[in-house]
């Protein structure tokens, strides 16, 4: 009796134990981050993605980073801060928001060929305004000439062609006159209260009229009203996982002011991944202790829309290492596109997405559902693997620069070796020999990819 009521009460404690917080006690590698990491089938599937796509859309795309005539200098979706424009004037914008030549099926097409498995879509930004006609604000696409949502068409959309879709929400909001950035006062405390409770009721109407959206990503949390006030993060955090069970959210909804992994009163990390890696990766060869996803920009710091692009912008070529470093150290990879007012994506943007998407659909395996390496980090390029079909595991050797010996080394015992070819043609082996008893060498193909050649390594069991 006492045994089964001992049982009885491990099995209901193990039912209700939140699974997104299981510390290993296993040493931390690339293939298994060591700090409260989920092993659900929503967060494999979230890590199995690798690569997504962030878009930045609101009124600051109308401003294109222009006010009155004059460039703006700073991130444009930040305009309304930068040139100093009150909340009414600005409010403004919507009337000239008219989307006309949004297509979320061409979106949809675009995305899906660029190689990438999730798009995370800015709902509301910093700004205030939504994609969608909430109804807990006139602030919203149905406002504008446009009239429509502007949400709910994508997930169909991108669901259908196989891609996630995740929710950026902005805890800051320079509309609602709720909003504090400090709580100064009682009255302060009354109205931040209320805005804590808005924020609630759109989330809710967030998940529950695209219940698809199995992830959300938060942002904008360093206010001090909010972040001085930790226990806003823990009951929203709460709240989430109440109204959808299984939802994967990122660490920025914690209070921190890094963005990095921040923890709450019970010690726990916030969130389910470090969203922190901001323009910036690990450093190379470095084991985060948490699931994370790096996001970056094609200019220097521009998420949202603007006209003119002065300086250096990335292309395929300084794109594809970072994804291919993200998923050797174990985390996702975002690039970020700012649509036009129109609601098409300019040349640079397109031409980002057709040369990822012409490497990703040769070399994809190098990427998606793989694990880092536990290699460490070679000169040459990075390292994947993940198990392979027929038992062992398959290693990925994604060379972006050449070795001017031709080859490359690895800690592999010949006799394991059962295949090595290059990924974008199988049919094209790639010569192992025996160097020493632990190592092999193999022979590196002579016409590489412009971007970068992916040598497949299957080791048996
Ligand atoms: C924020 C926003 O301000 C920005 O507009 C954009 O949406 C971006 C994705 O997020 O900017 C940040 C947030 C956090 C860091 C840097 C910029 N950080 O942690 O280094």
């Amino acid at each position: 009796m006492t045994k089964h009521v001992l049982f009885t009460t491990v099995v209901f404690l193990a039912a209700i134990a939140p699974t997104n917080h299981v510390v290993s006690a296993d040493p931390p590698s690339p293939a298994k981050p060591a700090l409260a990491t989920r092993d659900d089938a929503a967060m494999r599937r979230w890590r199995a993605n690798r690569f997504g796509l962030f878009i930045h859309w609101g009124l600051y795309a109308v401003a294109g980073g222009q006010w009155q005539g004059k460039e703006i200098a700073g991130a444009a979706e930040w305009i309304q801060t930068y040139a100093n424009i009150p909340a009414a004037e600005y409010a403004k914008l919507a009337q000239q928001f008219n989307p006309t030549k949004y297509d979320p099926q061409a979106w949809a097409r675009m995305i899906r060929k660029m190689g990438v498995r999730y798009v995370t879509i800015t709902t509301k930004h910093c700004e205030g305004f939504c994609l969608w006609d909430s109804k807990f604000t006139d602030f919203n696409i149905a406002a504008t000439p446009y009239g429509r949502d502007l949400l709910g068409p994508l997930v169909k959309a991108m669901t259908a062609e196989g891609v996630d879709v995740h929710f950026y929400y902005s805890i800051i909001d320079w509309h609602h006159p709720d909003y504090r950035a400090a709580i100064l006062s009682p009255d302060d405390r009354r109205a931040f209260d209320r805005y804590f409770e808005f924020m609630k009721n759109q989330l809710r109407e967030l998940l529950m009229r695209y219940p698809e959206v199995g992830t959300l990503w938060f942002d904008g949390q360093w206010d001090a009203s909010y972040c001085e006030n930790p226990e806003y993060a823990e009951r929203l955090e709460a709240f989430l996982r109440k109204v959808k069970p299984g939802i994967i959210i990122n660490n920025r909804i914690g209070a921190g002011l890094s963005g990095n992994v921040d923890y709450d009163a019970a010690g726990r990390p916030f969130g389910d991944y470090n969203a922190g890696y901001e323009r910036i990766l690990p450093h190379a060869g470095s084991v985060p202790l948490y699931d994370w996803e790096a996001g970056m920009t094609l200019p220097e710091n521009q998420w949202g829309y603007r006209k003119v692009w002065t300086g250096h912008f990335k292309t395929a070529a300084e794109l594809a290492p970072m994804l291919a470093q993200c998923a050797s150290q174990g985390g996702n990879f975002m690039i970020n596109f700012g649509p036009k007012p129109d609601g098409t994506f300019r040349e640079e943007e397109r031409a980002v997405a057709r040369d990822m998407g012409r490497w990703m659909k040769l070399n994809g395996a190098a990427i998606y559902g793989t694990r880092g390496s536990t290699f460490g980090q070679p000169r040459w390029g990075f390292i994947t693997e993940k198990a392979a079909a027929a038992g062992g595991r398959t290693i990925y050797l994604t060379i972006f620069t050449k070795p001017a010996s031709n080859s490359i080394k690895l800690a592999v015992p010949r006799p394991r070796v059962r295949a090595c070819y290059r990924l974008d043609n199988p049919r094209e082996t790639c010569e192992v020999q025996e160097d020493g008893p632990h190592r092999v060498a193999i022979a590196i193909p002579a016409q590489l990819d412009p971007l970068a050649t992916v040598i497949a390594l299957e080791v048996k069991p």
